[in-house]
């Protein structure tokens, strides 16, 4: 099968053209990666040319072997349907998890996203915590969200309860929180421990002042935690937009009641009375 056939390539390029259209991904703003299936692997492998190997820039040996989607390095979110082969690429990890090489796609050079040692400690990551049921990691440039980091304090327990208590819907799509990395250099190897050291716990990670990590099951499940996320910030900034107080909102009590009927586990750090 042609890789742009296969239906793990047209998820893929689905949700990146969902992010677009959102407005998460001004000019090369934003990367996906996606851990392929060993069985979409070998349906798709005769259109494999590896090129040379190539460091991460991490180490990842858990994920050793494994193969991944993943958007380009300078591309645009705005071009991957209409130029494919020239925005992302499928990678194989070496042995020792310590490098990669491009067997497809890139047709006219580049590298994958330069956010990829984030990218793949975060594989590495919920890889172990999940049992490897997560499969994507997403990172985007939601304006409201990134707003908000200009206004609440940076702390997981600040913004998980401001976002809860924004859409009875978020304490049930999101029950273990969401992290906060302060303002850091990107696409290094220190905001990548930060992130994925967060990701232990969480499955959003919010980058002040940058955007947003989500890391998922498949496609549709990732792309609705980050669209949740930003809807949630976006009524944030319309409350605080029209008065700086809200009048009313849900009390930590109500989040106890809809934990018990919704069966969800909310950890009582952010269910903290306000004064
Ligand atoms: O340009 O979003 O964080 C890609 C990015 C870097
Ligand atoms: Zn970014």
């Amino acid at each position: 099968m042609k890789v742009l056939d296969a239906e793990f390539v047209k998820g893929f390029m689905r949700m990146a053209d969902d992010g677009w259209r959102q407005g998460w991904h001004e000019r090369n703003g934003g990367n996906l990666s996606y851990r392929v299936k060993p069985e979409e692997v070998e349906a798709v492998r005769e259109e494999f040319r590896p090129g040379e190997w190539k460091a991460i820039g991490a180490s990842v040996p858990k994920l050793a072997g494994e193969y991944f989607l993943v958007t380009g390095s300078g591309k645009y979110f705005r071009n991957v349907t209409i130029q494919p082969e020239d925005s992302f690429c499928i990678i194989e990890l070496d042995s020792k998890g310590e490098n990669y090489r491009i067997c497809w796609g890139l047709v006219n050079g580049g590298r994958p996203t330069s956010e990829l040692p984030s990218h793949l400690m975060n594989h590495e990551v919920k890889f172990i915590a999940t049992g490897g049921k997560h499969r994507v990691i997403y990172h985007a440039h939601p304006a409201n969200t990134i707003a908000l980091t200009f206004v609440l304090p940076l702390t997981d327990e600040a913004f998980t309860r401001e976002l809860w208590e924004m859409a009875t819907e978020c304490p049930v799509v999101f029950p273990g929180g969401i992290g906060v990395v302060p303002w850091m250099v990107p696409g290094g190897r220190e905001i990548a421990a930060a992130t994925s050291e967060l990701m232990k716990q969480y499955d959003v990670a919010i980058w002040a002042h940058h955007g947003m990590f989500c890391s998922g099951e498949d496609f549709d499940l990732t792309f609705g935690l980050m669209h949740t996320v930003e809807k949630s910030a976006e009524i944030l900034v319309k409350v605080r937009s029209m008065q700086p107080y809200k009048r009313q909102t849900i009390q930590p009590d109500d989040f106890r009641h809809l934990a018990k009927d919704f069966n969800v586990t909310l950890p009582e750090k952010f269910l903290y009375e306000k004064h």
